[in-house]
């Protein structure tokens, strides 16, 4: 595949809710596309990057920028056999995982193209419907959390997953028991807890929850060791995983018994492959996590979960949960026994709406291998 060009395009979309964790709320989105044409065949990534650094140190405008001046001088005009060969001309970039994540993932849907089977196919993938659950955001109070549960129940979807942060969890998290005591129900912390509060954390072992999701420093696998020990309730890295060595390092200290793999987190389909091969050998369930993509992040999910290893629904949920009008063909649905079909088309099996994008489009730029031959 030669890379003949990669053009990016910053999309503004408003969220059809906020939605609030314990590091913010967000209102609307500024998404990074990557549209590459390799072989005079398009493919499409997204970088999952957050507006601000509170998830972890990416950003919307970093990923831009260490797109701009590093991955698509070093892509353009190279000629690779494989999307798999992308990251080792990338592993002089250090960190930027959700940045090279989006280029990579682009040429994963182009090679399937070329080949004309479906990216979860070229991937490795065997299931042909993927388990969704949903993950909501912090509430004002208990009750209309409650409420919200049970629309998503009746929805279809399998597990339930709620925000939390200090002074908005025992309360919440008994009251959604309660009405519902035996729906698959987990926690997501993002970090906002210490060590120190282990106690604390302890009081939400009486619940039953599947997981409790990232309560620790987003960098500190050792406190979270230390944290499992004290708590029966698995815990489950999110942010502290970018890469297999990080998932094994977890697991060896066991740190948590649970992995959540975000491909933007660990920087695309190539390494996610790895962190979920090193899980599955040690008997750590995987499931795909989310970060409120548009559809073509989505469908890479999509893909991504059909691995064997991701025995766990994901949070990979129906695009009109975020959008009135998302930006794919078909738009992302789920079955009423909360499940989505994988597509049997080629490639991420979704087609990207040229004209719906080129309206949200506040940015562009773009690389040419014609400009840069020698
Ligand atoms: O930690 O899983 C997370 C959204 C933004 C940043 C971090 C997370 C999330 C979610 C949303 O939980 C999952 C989704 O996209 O539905
Ligand atoms: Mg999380």
């Amino acid at each position: 595949m030669k890379i003949e060009s990669i053009t990016l395009r910053e999309v503004q979309m408003r969220l059809k809710a906020p939605f609030e964790t314990s590091f913010g709320v967000s209102h609307h989105r500024r998404i990074i596309l990557v549209e590459v044409i390799a072989d005079g065949v398009s493919g499409w990534g997204e970088v999952t990057a957050s507006e601000t650094p509170g998830y972890n140190s990416e950003t919307t405008d970093t990923a831009w920028h260490v797109i701009s001046d590093f991955v698509a001088p070093t892509l353009i005009g190279k000629t690779i056999d494989h999307a798999s060969d992308c990251p080792a001309l990338l592993a002089a970039i250090r960190g930027h995982e959700m940045a090279k994540s989006g280029v990579e993932n682009a040429l994963w849907d182009v090679e399937a193209h070329i080949k004309g089977i479906p990216l979860s196919k070229l991937l490795g993938g065997t299931l042909d419907e993927v388990a969704s659950g949903v993950s909501l955001g912090i509430r004002e109070n208990p009750p209309s959390l409650v409420r919200r549960v049970e629309e998503e129940l009746l929805s279809g979807y399998q597990r339930i997953k709620l925000k939390i942060k200090p002074g908005k969890d025992l309360d919440y998290v008994a009251a959604v028991r309660k009405q519902f005591p035996n729906i698959l129900l987990s926690v997501d912390a993002n970090s906002a807890y210490r060590l120190e509060d282990a106690a604390h954390l302890r009081e939400l072992d009486q619940y039953n929850l599947l997981m409790m999701e990232q309560p620790l420093n987003w960098d500190d696998i050792y406190a979270h060791s230390k944290l499992q020990s004290q708590i029966k309730t698995a815990i489950c890295l999110d942010e502290c995983i970018n890469n297999a060595r990080h998932a094994l390092t977890a697991i060896e200290l066991k740190a948590c018994r649970i992995i959540n793999i975000k491909l933007g987190r660990v920087g695309g389909h190539s390494e996610a492959r790895r962190v979920e091969e090193v899980c599955r050998t040690h008997s750590i369930p995987v499931w795909c996590g989310g970060m409120l993509e548009t559809g073509i992040g989505r469908a890479h999910n999509i893909a991504m979960s059909t691995l064997a290893g991701f025995t766990l629904p994901g949070d990979v949920s129906a695009s009109k949960r975020y959008w009135a009008e998302d930006i794919i063909e078909p738009e992302v649905e789920v079955t009423a026994k909360g499940t989505i079909l994988v597509p049997k088309k080629s490639g991420i099996g979704f087609a990207a709406c040229r004209d719906r994008i080129e309206k949200l489009t506040v940015r562009t730029n773009s690389w040419s291998s014609q400009l840069t031959a020698a």
